[in-house]
């Protein structure tokens, strides 16, 4: 990519394209092109192919994409295969047609088994049954890494897909009803510890086991993969960093300063039982994460009380 290449990042609002944008601008990018929602429903073909012909640009970063933990994952099924596959199909159709050079497509680990050998590496892919909590969400992500081979092998379009395990970062989703575990966890103990309250409530059994990821780290993954990686197959990023969920929360509770107790809630669901990445190929690509977890942790944390106002809104 050079400086001035149009580069359009798809869900620039979001934890992932706000990290890209970041991470391009510090680069020296000087051309991004990003839609607001009201400009552009990226769920509809007919907005996203004009959109495509107006603008005409030169790379794609596709961030876009309807998330949310495992409550919203487990309650909404049909809104998270519907956007998705609309989004994704939308964007990828219309690089191709208007000559991008080349697309980045963002997955999830997710799309792995649900009792995937661990670390699960890239060809563990449609290996057996996926996790019931997500699975209407991880079939519209493998659609769309197909979607992008298919189009790499018929019409030689660069493709390329990344599968980030759970990420967390500035910008993330604190919604309890809709976030993943780590931005949840914070705000809970956050209120707890404000409210004067002396025990919190933390979903499942604890013992599920998660990789987490800092979202400028998968930024900065991802233009390298931009800059160096062409081929269809598709490439894991984490961390490395595995731990339990009774550890996030007592991790959580130090970050934050929260003294009180943790109460599981059995009658929440786990999901899949551990979700690690094998992450040797991109490690041979040529990138490591950088950031340790209770760094990215407290960091974290202190965007959250910046924008604690417009969070409760
Ligand atoms: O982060 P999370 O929602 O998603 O939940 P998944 C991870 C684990 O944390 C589960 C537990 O075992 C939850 O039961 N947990 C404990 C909580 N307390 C909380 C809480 O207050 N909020 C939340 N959200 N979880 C998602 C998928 O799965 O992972 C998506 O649903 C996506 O499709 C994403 O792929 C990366 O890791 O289980």
């Amino acid at each position: 990519m050079k400086s001035n290449d149009k580069i359009y990042v798809a869900g620039h609002r979001g934890l992932v394209g706000a990290a890209i944008c970041r991470r391009l601008e510090q680069d020296g990018y000087t051309n991004i092109l990003t839609s607001t929602h009201a400009e552009l429903d990226l769920c509809s073909q007919a907005e996203v192919q004009a959109f495509f012909q107006k603008s005409r640009p030169d790379y794609v970063f596709l961030a876009a994409a309807r998330v949310g933990g495992i409550h919203a994952n487990n309650t909404f099924p049909a809104d998270f295969i519907r956007d998705n596959l609309l989004i994704q199909t939308n964007i990828i159709d219309a690089a191709y047609q208007e000559g991008v050079q080349k697309l980045l497509f963002l997955g999830s680990s997710c799309i792995y088994p649900k009792l995937c050998p661990q670390p699960m590496k890239e060809e563990y892919l449609l290996t057996g049954p996926l996790e019931t909590t997500n699975e209407w969400y991880a079939i519209a992500k493998i659609a769309g890494i197909k979607m992008c081979q298919a189009y790499h092998r018929q019409y030689g379009f660069s493709a390329i897909s990344l599968m980030p395990t759970n990420l967390y970062g500035p910008g993330d989703n604190f919604d309890l009803k809709k976030s993943h575990v780590l931005p949840a966890l914070i705000r809970k103990f956050h209120e707890a510890k404000e409210s004067g309250q002396v025990e919190v409530e933390v979903w499942g059994t604890g013992s599920p086991q998660r990789e987490f990821l800092h979202v400028d780290d998968l930024a900065a993954a991802s233009l390298f993969l931009m800059e160096t990686y062409s081929e269809p197959e598709i490439v894991n990023v984490g961390s490395g960093q595995e731990v339990t969920i009774g550890e996030l929360a007592k991790l959580a509770a130090e970050v934050v300063g929260f003294q009180g107790t943790v109460r599981f809630n059995p009658e929440m669901p786990d999901g899949t039982p551990r979700k690690l990445l094998d992450v040797s190929f991109l490690t041979r690509l040529g990138w490591q994460a950088e950031i340790p977890l209770k760094e990215g942790m407290e960091s974290t944390y202190r965007w959250f009380i910046d924008n604690i106002t417009d969070i409760r809104q």
